[in-house]
């Protein structure tokens, strides 16, 4: 058969590779670990976007299978969370129904793409076997004390009737609905991530990782050393503590900013001023702390109140300000307008004195139009003056600590996590309320806590779970001292089970452990792990919290899950999202249908540098499609009688060889495809020049190919007169000799003097001896008119000039 009936063949081979694994674990290979971030399994199936990380995945799967690895390259579902509980809303159909469905045509997808997915690896968090273990690690978390509870304003979804974490309300709107997200007071569940932040700052410098990601997890860290300053407030023996990254300014600190949700701010709200302070402070909690932070005109009023600046004692004006936060430093700041952008423009609006106190070196002083916020030197400052202000800025904190007045500080924009949401479809949290003995775990032994059925999905008003509404279940006895007790009616939020699920694959029906120590150590930490850009700061951060707790508990061998990271650009359609709402999607199933899985796994790496934002053109999959034809082609044309390899057979062939690996290391995939392309034409010009192609070519050819369009290549090999796997014949090794073309010195002249010599392959013709002779001498010839060229081949070039 010599037509390249895609179909069939494809479905021959995906059958094979079924009964006949190309990837076997055998512990006599080094390891690969190989890992996509697993998606949810939504009503809409996958779409070409999705396609685009499983693909690159898996051909690296296949790489590393033909290099002679065991590859761990499993699958499974993130399938707890609220598009799946909104449609059983809606429908009134168990989440638990909807979520089987979803994964049964997901999978299929997935099948389609033939990725080696090891399916006896398989996980899915909302499976009981699983979840365990996911309540089983926020049980260790809380005996650590590292899971709490927790009263306080939270960002608060009014349409979806949940709370939101401040990651998913970024932008002061609902992730999920984009509703304006208000605050409101609840008990909830923390885990004190913030025990970690130094250690997932610093550790992110052993991972390969892009510096952009890298630079997001550490800006969300967000650590900032400076002092912490202590102000007098005038007639009063209390004080005002500052945190300030810039305590080399402090003289020219003129006023004092509180934030309108500062603790005991009453204390400092002279008399007269009770009134106008509260309606500020009631209409600021009304705002998000996004657009108190973004809002143009600033806003505040005066509290009657003065303090004492400690360097200079003058006394400064205490206002309060919603652009200054209650749950970042101390809660109030001393503003210093010179330097400081937003405190320029309160000072501005509200006619408070500016104090320049730093001068870039060698200017004189003039009044300020805007904040100074560069280097320089101190002015205006007593003692200080004359002082690098980056000087200072060490100094201070320790003159401080002399006086008493302050101390060094370091803070973090890092909060503690929200763990806990109130809504049905999610980890039961694994905690029972008892009046005698408090918040007491569930005992290891009776983990899981089961899901009950609920009558009704929804979320309440009063901001309980519909958990909450089933007596037979909240009711219970204490573990402790066996008094009637409660249940805690929360669920976890979806990043619970996302934070851990790469340590389950390897060993995913223990039932005694999360995974043993000894399928952690084989397999584990992920070698390469795929996914968009859009986790960086929450999945990736919440993974290597977890990882981190996990490991000093002694439960995983290693500090950081994830050693090599690539984000995959988006597709978009027209430049726009790809979305069931704007109708765009492009669904891989009508794809794999015209022109087959190998052309749509070729076109998904073609069409463009995986790295970055790509458009989705259905078009362009037509040229991959033809070049599976050409190679198709060539390989039968040439397959019966093969001819000995040429010298520049064989070049071509070693080069294809070295930039292909080298391309597949970095992962330019989109390049491997051009190179492919180029190669073939190269092979085919050979071919007709020589009469034909030698064995090795077509083989190598038809390997290298096989990680991109395995089934065309296993074919191919199978027609080459193979008995067994192509994924079984070794990835092909450059042989460096052949790379070595032969190359002859050449004497150049101008005007029979000796000017220089040049190497050139011994092969190069006249026109391209002379042109790089001319290129050697350079400058040499400026202003000289070349009358005449001679050539004495392969010895000299003479130049006669003017
Ligand atoms: C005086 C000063 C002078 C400041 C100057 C800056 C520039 P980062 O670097 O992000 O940590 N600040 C402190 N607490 C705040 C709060 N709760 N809400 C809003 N702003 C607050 O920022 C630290 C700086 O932000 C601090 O240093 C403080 O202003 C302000 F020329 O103190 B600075
Ligand atoms: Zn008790």
């Amino acid at each position: 058969n010599s037509r390249y009936e895609f179909g069939e063949i494809e479905k021959k081979w995906r059958n094979e590779w079924e009964k006949n694994p190309i990837n076997v674990e055998d512990d006599k290979k080094p390891k690969f670990y190989c890992l996509d971030m697993f998606p949810y399994p939504s009503g809409t199936g996958l779409h070409v976007g999705h396609w685009r990380g499983y693909v690159l995945s898996d051909v690296v799967s296949r790489y590393k299978v033909l290099q002679g690895y065991q590859v761990l390259h499993p699958m499974g579902w993130d399938a707890f969370g609220l598009p799946a509980e909104n449609f059983a809303i809606k429908n009134n159909m168990h989440p638990r129904i909807a979520t089987a469905n979803n994964i049964t045509n997901v999978k299929r997808q997935l099948h389609e793409i033939s990725a080696i997915y090891d399916w006896d690896k398989e996980v899915d968090t909302t499976d009981p076997g699983y979840y365990k273990w996911t309540q089983w690690i926020f049980v260790q978390m809380f005996k650590k004390g590292l899971a709490y509870e927790k009263e306080m304003p939270l960002n608060w979804c009014p349409s979806c009737k949940c709370v939101l974490a401040n990651e998913e309300a970024a932008g002061g709107t609902c992730e999920r609905c984009g509703s304006t997200v208000t605050k409101r007071n609840l008990r909830q569940w923390m885990l004190k991530i913030t025990a970690y932040a130094d250690r997932l700052l610093e550790d992110l410098q052993k991972l390969d990782w892009s510096e952009k990601v890298k630079k997001m997890q550490s800006d969300w860290i967000g650590r900032s050393y400076g002092a912490e300053i202590e102000f007098k407030v005038s007639g009063s023996d209390k004080n005002i503590s500052v945190y300030t990254t810039r305590p080399d300014t402090l003289f020219g600190c003129t006023f004092m900013v509180l934030a309108p949700e500062y603790k005991g701010i009453d204390d400092f709200i002279a008399p007269g001023y009770e009134e106008t302070v509260k309606k500020y402070c009631f209409d600021a909690s009304t705002k998000s702390s996004v657009d108190r932070m973004t809002d143009k005109e600033k806003t505040g009023v005066f509290t009657g109140t003065y303090c004492v600046n400690p360097v200079n004692g003058k006394e400064i004006p205490v206002w309060v300000a919603d652009y200054v936060l209650a749950d970042y430093g101390t809660g109030a700041v001393m503003c210093v307008p010179a330097h400081d952008e937003r405190d320029f423009e309160f000072a501005t609006k509200f006619e408070l004195p500016i104090v320049q106190v730093i001068m870039p070196e060698g200017e004189e002083e003039k009044p300020l139009t805007e904040a100074y916020v560069g280097d320089g030197v101190i002015i205006n400052s007593g003692d200080w003056n004359g002082m690098k202000a980056f000087e200072a800025k060490k100094k201070v904190p320790h003159l401080m600590e002399e006086k008493g007045i302050g101390k060094k500080t370091v803070n973090y924009k890092l909060r503690d996590w929200v763990f806990s949401r109130q809504r049905y479809w999610g980890e039961p949290i694994p905690i029972i309320h008892c009046d005698h003995c408090g918040a007491v775990p569930v005992p290891e032994d009776q983990l899981p806590v089961l899901l009950p059925e609920v009558e009704s999905y929804k979320p309440t008003d009063t901001g309980e779970s519909p958990l909450a509404h089933i007596d037979e279940w909240v009711n219970t006895t204490c573990p402790v001292c066996g008094k009637p007790a409660k249940r805690e009616t929360n669920t976890m939020p979806q990043w619970a089970g996302s934070s851990w699920y790469f340590l389950r694959y390897v060993d995913n029906h223990n039932d005694k452990q999360l995974a043993s120590m000894d399928a952690l150590k084989k397999w584990a930490p992920v070698d390469l792990y795929v996914g968009g850009i859009e986790h960086a700061v929450l999945h990736l951060l919440y993974a290597r919290f977890y990882t981190k707790f996990l490991y000093d508990i002694g439960a995983v061998p290693f500090e950081e899950p994830f050693q090599k990271l690539f984000n995959q650009g988006m597709i978009t359609k027209n430049g726009g999202k790809m979305s069931k709402s704007l109708g765009n999607v492009v669904s891989p199933d009508e794809l794999v249908e015209k022109y087959g899985c190998d052309s749509l796994r070729m076109y998904e790496l073609f069409v463009g540098p995986p790295e970055m934002d790509c458009d989705w053109d259905d078009s362009g999959i037509d040229g991959v499609f033809r070049f599976l034809n050409k190679i198709w082609k060539m390989v039968y044309t040439y397959k019966d009688a093969p001819v000995q390899a040429s010298k520049e057979e064989a070049f071509v062939c070693n080069k294809m060889i070295a930039d292909i690996t080298s391309r597949l290391e970095a992962l330019t995939m989109n390049t491997i495809v051009s190179g492919f392309m180029e190669s073939s034409n190269k092979f085919n010009e050979i071919a007709k020049k020589q009469g034909g192609l030698s064995k090795e070519t077509l083989e190598t050819v038809v390997t290298m190919l096989a990680p991109f369009a395995p089934h065309i290549s296993e074919e191919l090999w199978r027609e080459l007169g193979h008995e067994d796997s192509v994924f079984a014949a070794g990835w092909p090794v450059v042989d460096e000799s052949k790379l070595v073309q032969d190359t002859i010195e050449i004497a150049i002249q101008i005007g029979g003097k000796l000017r220089g010599t040049m190497e050139i392959s011994s092969d190069a013709d006249k026109e391209a001896v002379l042109a790089q002779a001319k290129e050697t001498l350079g400058s040499r010839l400026d202003g000289k008119e070349i009358v005449k060229e001679i050539y004495v081949p392969g010895r000299i070039v003479n130049l006669i000039v003017k």
